[in-house]
């Protein structure tokens, strides 16, 4: 049993303007395929081979570095790809905006603090919203790294996270990852991140 590239649940230009088709494209065609193939060329002939994803991830600091790089990249975009969406909630409601509220103060709070996460993490990496318990962290990791890791210094489940790998944003925004941040924005998901959110 090997590590499958999801299909899309929306077509690589329902997201624009805010992300570009081609991006969408090269991404999951190129990118993410090329992360679960790495994946799971790492794991042949080995006995973790059969392991969940979350398995993997939760104990990368006994692992190979091929297997956190990669392990981490199917993971990620795996999340990328559901907590955007053309349509859906444009803002969270519900629990998810209790927590929120409880956690920053208000959506607006919530938004700086992610925005700056996404904005300050040097080169490339993620930005992150965790729950930890009843409440709502924002953080970021380098490269392919994400909060379920062992090695990550705030550890918590991810409810959503933006890449900002250049390869996300740099052939529509080039070097204005700001834009990227703020287009994002307009295509998050809340529906999915509410799911993923244990109230
Ligand atoms: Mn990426």
């Amino acid at each position: 049993m090997s590590f499958t590239l999801p299909t899309l649940q929306y077509d690589y230009k329902a997201l624009e303007p805010y992300i570009d088709a081609q991006t969408m494209e090269i991404h999951h065609t190129k990118h993410h395929a090329a992360y679960t193939n790495n994946l799971n060329g790492a794991l042949e002939n080995s006995d973790l081979k059969g392991k969940s994803i979350e398995e993997l991830i939760t104990n990368v600091s006994k692992l190979a570095p091929v297997i956190r790089n990669n392990g981490g990249g199917f993971y990620n975009h795996n999340l990328y790809w559901e907590v955007m969406t053309p349509g859906g909630s444009s803002e969270p409601q519900g629990k998810l905006l209790e927590s929120l509220n409880g956690s920053f103060g208000s959506f607006d709070q919530f938004k700086e603090v992610f925005t700056k996460a996404a904005m300050t993490r040097f080169g490339s990496g993620w930005a992150w919203l965790i729950q930890k318990g009843d409440s709502l962290v924002v953080s970021s990791t380098p490269n392919q790294d994400n909060p379920l890791m062992d090695v990550a210094e705030i550890q918590g489940f991810p409810v959503l996270g933006i890449d900002v790998w250049e390869h996300a944003y740099y052939l529509k925004y080039q070097n204005r990852r700001p834009e990227y941040i703020e287009a994002f924005f307009k295509v998050i998901n809340w529906d999915e991140v509410a799911k993923r959110f244990k109230a």
